[in-house]
């Protein structure tokens, strides 16, 4: 799997030599127990110091830049919900133009659109296809909190079924959200570009080596990362990694990455956990009853069943 091009002197990070430098700082405003936050300065460690980032409006856009301070170590662009992708095209194009004129005397910097679900699955989704679709050599990062958090937790399409929020409330004649979460890695692999992946900042050693994946291999990327939120999830603050491994353990957040149309689970789970033990941890799920508990099990059951035939046709 690894002798893609640019992939063949690729050295894993792991516990021994994972970068001590963060280009986040301390002390910005992120919620307590919020592991979007965790999950970007993870992103952030690997990606380093010569790196552009183009921020969509969002809560790590927010909890980060309360003008005149800034948590930001390198440099960085807020930029409007519907045009992140946009923007790190042009930025990309520039970079490019920079060095056909010669004059990067170092590696060129590396360029990361960063948003949240709400930024990407819904408003920005058109200019992430069209940054994709061009081929731009971009790193594009989903942090998925499942919700539009920082207006006040409202659903978005990446939304899970059953979750309640506050423009999809459960009552005695709602469930909460109706639809089923929108499949945007699967969006993103749509676009045949060289690397998509799932990540979770309760397994960093696996996030961080495929944000070094996606940053070495040229061309569009394309990573969506699970981001437990307390605040909209109405969990324990303290639990949010416990409960960001259990998505894994569960199935509910399989993690797998996509190389060249070859998608390989990267964390395999012998026994998955009952789907319960996952959304017990929530209160946004408190009111779910038996049945439609077994209805998630057996969608999830499904979905998992569906990607490991799509690993196995895939290795053929
Ligand atoms: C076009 C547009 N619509 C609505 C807004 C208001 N708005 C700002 S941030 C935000 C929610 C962001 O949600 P998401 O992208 O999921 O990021 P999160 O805050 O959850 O990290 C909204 C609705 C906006 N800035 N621009
Ligand atoms: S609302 Fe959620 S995602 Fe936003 S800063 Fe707070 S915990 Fe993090």
């Amino acid at each position: 799997m690894l002798n893609h091009p640019g992939l063949e002197n690729f050295e894993k990070i792991t516990t021994k030599n994972i970068p001590t430098e963060n280009y986040i700082s301390q002390g910005h405003r992120a919620c307590q127990g919020c592991a979007e936050i965790l999950a970007l300065g993870m992103v952030m460690k690997i990606a380093g110091p010569n790196t552009i980032v183009a921020n969509a409006t969002g809560c790590m856009e927010i909890v980060t830049s309360p003008f005149p301070q800034t948590a930001w170590k390198v440099p960085w662009i807020h930029v409007a919900f519907e045009n992140t992708a946009a923007v790190a095209s042009g930025i990309e194009a520039g970079i490019k133009a920079l060095k056909r004129k010669e004059r990067f005397k170092n590696d060129p910097p590396h360029v990361i659109a960063v948003g949240g679900d709400g930024a990407t699955a819904d408003i920005g989704l058109q200019s992430l296809s069209g940054a994709l679709e061009r081929g731009h050599n971009f790193l594009y990062v989903c942090l998925d909190n499942e919700a539009y958090m920082n207006t006040g937790i409202q659903r978005s399409s990446s939304t899970p079924y059953g979750a309640s929020t506050t423009t999809s409330p459960t009552g005695s004649q709602s469930i909460g959200q109706q639809t089923w979460k929108k499949d945007l890695p699967a969006i993103a692999a749509a676009h045949n570009i060289p690397y998509v992946a799932t990540a979770n900042p309760g397994f960093h050693l696996d996030l961080m080596n495929k944000v070094k994946k996606a940053l070495t291999i040229e061309g569009p990327a394309y990573i969506h990362i699970y981001s437990a939120c307390p605040t909209g999830w109405r969990s324990k603050p303290e639990k949010s990694i416990e409960i960001s491994k259990l998505a894994v353990q569960t199935n509910v957040f399989p993690l797998y990455e996509i190389i060249n149309g070859r998608l390989t689970i990267t964390k395999k789970i012998n026994k998955p956990k009952p789907v319960r033990e996952y959304l017990k941890t929530q209160r946004r799920f408190g009111h779910l009853s038996d049945n439609d508990i077994n209805f998630i099990q057996q969608r999830t059951d499904a979905r998992m069943a569906e990607l490991q035939s799509l690993e196995s046709s895939s290795q053929e």
